[in-house]
């Protein structure tokens, strides 16, 4: 990640439906699974919920929908994945502080930068405590 100067209209919290998979889980490598996801930034967390369509309504907490998988975005990082890694356009690496790698692509250019310019600062301010 570049370092990232600090905006007061910068979003601490994002959502929106992203193509996610996972490729390593816990330091191990794991088969591709791209799905199209609901992922929801919220402080430094990294949350995702498959199946739930692009619905606008839907909340993570709002009793009983609960995000199917999270990650903890302290200490870890963000890049543009190299071309080895996916063939698809867009695509950033995400890689935690837990050993899991996560690769996150959308087709559309200004969502795919602003979620990694988000994702940035977050890997940026959130220093692992
Ligand atoms: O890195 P890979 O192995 O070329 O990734 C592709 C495969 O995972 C493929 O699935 P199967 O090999 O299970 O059929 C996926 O359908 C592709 O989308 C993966 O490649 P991309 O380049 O799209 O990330």
């Amino acid at each position: 990640c570049p370092s990232s100067p600090k905006h007061a209209s910068s979003p601490s919290e994002k959502c929106g439906v992203l193509n996610v998979t996972k490729i390593t889980e816990n330091g191990k490598k794991v088969r591709k699974n791209w799905a199209s996801t609901w992922t929801v930034l919220q402080g430094s967390s990294l949350l995702f919920a498959k199946g739930q369509g692009t619905g606008t309504t839907w909340k993570f907490g709002g009793g009983q929908s609960k995000p199917e998988f999270s990650v903890d975005l302290r200490g870890g990082s963000v890049e543009w994945a190299s071309k080895d890694k996916s063939s698809k356009k867009h695509v950033i690496e995400l890689k935690t502080r837990q050993g899991t790698e996560l690769l996150i692509q959308s087709e559309i250019d200004s969502v795919i930068n602003d979620w990694y310019r988000a994702l940035c600062e977050t890997v940026n301010t959130h220093a692992w405590e």
